[in-house]
């Protein structure tokens, strides 16, 4: 049989944890024929907690699951990874500013990404969940001075997965029927999910809905709020569906977008679309043989260049304050 894929896991007691550890372990990150070691690393506080889902784990039974350790230090829990997903990091509380958001998560994802410089396997594959998903990645990639750029990659797969959702019921159409949907920019408040390049069986999906008050007052402000609308309904933030999506994620990495299609992923830009270069930001991309490309050539109108630019902007604006607070 082969030899287990480490997969190292932070924030391993929380919700999301929760939910993504089982998937993980049952073999939908990986494969049914790929067994897999888990490296789960949690604040000391809460190492007693992944200690009971690690029981759960236990008493699965699942076949592919070759071990579980647990750590409160980074540089043991990212030794070996292959796979690192790093879903722990420190909320906004009340009063708090963003600058005292971005610093307490540099004071995580700095020495994080020191751990993966250190210790991760040569391939290892990393995908930020924590918010703030695009510029924690940021910070981490900073770190890693020998891990190649492109392994580092924040999460907007679950934008897109809720673009998909919204799209299907308004088309009447399954999401399957949906191909080539994008997520442009921060996974944010000012994210831009894009219906110009999506298509529905081969038809622009724009045109196909024909609606573009709908696009506008609804179908955009309803993706990016998202987030809000689940808190307000279940009292506690998407958990099941953020686990979900970060499985999507690196299941299209390692295996491959279909032909005819691509995904969203939050990547360091090469420039492309006039991101500027080194920003960590949602694109529409390809993935072949575990590397990820940005699609090229697509035609941007004034309408989603205005979206692009503002989401952008925001990035970079992150990107500057983390720059002033020394942690890159
Ligand atoms: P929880 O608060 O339930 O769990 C977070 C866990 O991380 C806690 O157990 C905590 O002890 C642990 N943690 C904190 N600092 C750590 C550190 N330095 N090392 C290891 N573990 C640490 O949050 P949960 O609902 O699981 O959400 C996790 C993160 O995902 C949050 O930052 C959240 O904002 C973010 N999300 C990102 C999404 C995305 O699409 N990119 C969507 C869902 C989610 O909101």
């Amino acid at each position: 049989s082969r030899t287990p894929v480490t997969v190292t896991v932070t924030g391993a007691a929380g919700q999301i944890g929760y939910a993504l550890l089982f998937r993980i372990a049952s073999g939908q990150l990986l494969g049914a024929d790929t067994p897999v070691r888990l490296r789960l690393l949690e604040i000391p506080q809460a190492v007693k907690a992944a200690e009971g889902t690690a029981m759960e784990l236990d008493d699965s039974a699942f076949p592919l699951l070759a071990g579980i350790d647990i750590f409160d230090d980074a540089a043991k829990a990212f030794e070996g990874a292959n796979v690192a997903l790093l879903v722990g990091a420190r909320p906004r509380t009340q009063g708090m500013e963003r600058g005292d958001l971005l610093e307490a998560n540099g004071g995580i994802f700095k020495p994080q990404g020191e751990a993966i410089n250190a210790g991760a396997a040569d391939d290892v594959k990393i995908l930020v969940v924590g918010n703030p998903a695009n510029t924690n990645a940021l910070i981490a990639q900073q770190h890693a001075p020998d891990v190649p750029a492109a392994r580092f990659t924040a999460m907007t797969r679950l934008d897109h997965n809720r673009a998909l959702a919204q799209l299907s019921k308004k088309a009447g159409v399954s999401v399957s029927d949906i191909k080539k949907m994008t997520i442009w920019g921060n996974h944010s408040a000012t994210q831009y999910p894009d219906l110009f390049h999506a298509e529905i069986a081969g038809k622009s999906a724009a045109e196909t809905v024909g609606d573009q008050a709908w696009l506008e007052n609804d179908f955009i402000p309803t993706v990016a709020k998202r987030g809000a609308a689940i808190i307000e309904a279940r009292k506690s933030s998407s958990a099941a569906s953020a686990a979900s999506a970060a499985i999507d994620h690196v299941h299209t990495w390692v295996n491959g977008t279909a032909e005819g299609d691509w995904t969203s992923m939050a990547v360091v830009s090469d420039g492309s679309y006039g991101v500027p270069e080194g920003l960590i930001s949602s694109f529409p991309v390809t993935t072949r043989n575990g590397e990820w490309e940005i699609v090229q050539g697509l035609e941007i109108d004034d309408f989603s260049r205005a979206r692009i630019d503002a989401s952008v902007n925001e990035l970079a604006e992150e990107r500057d304050a983390v720059r002033k607070l020394g942690l890159i």
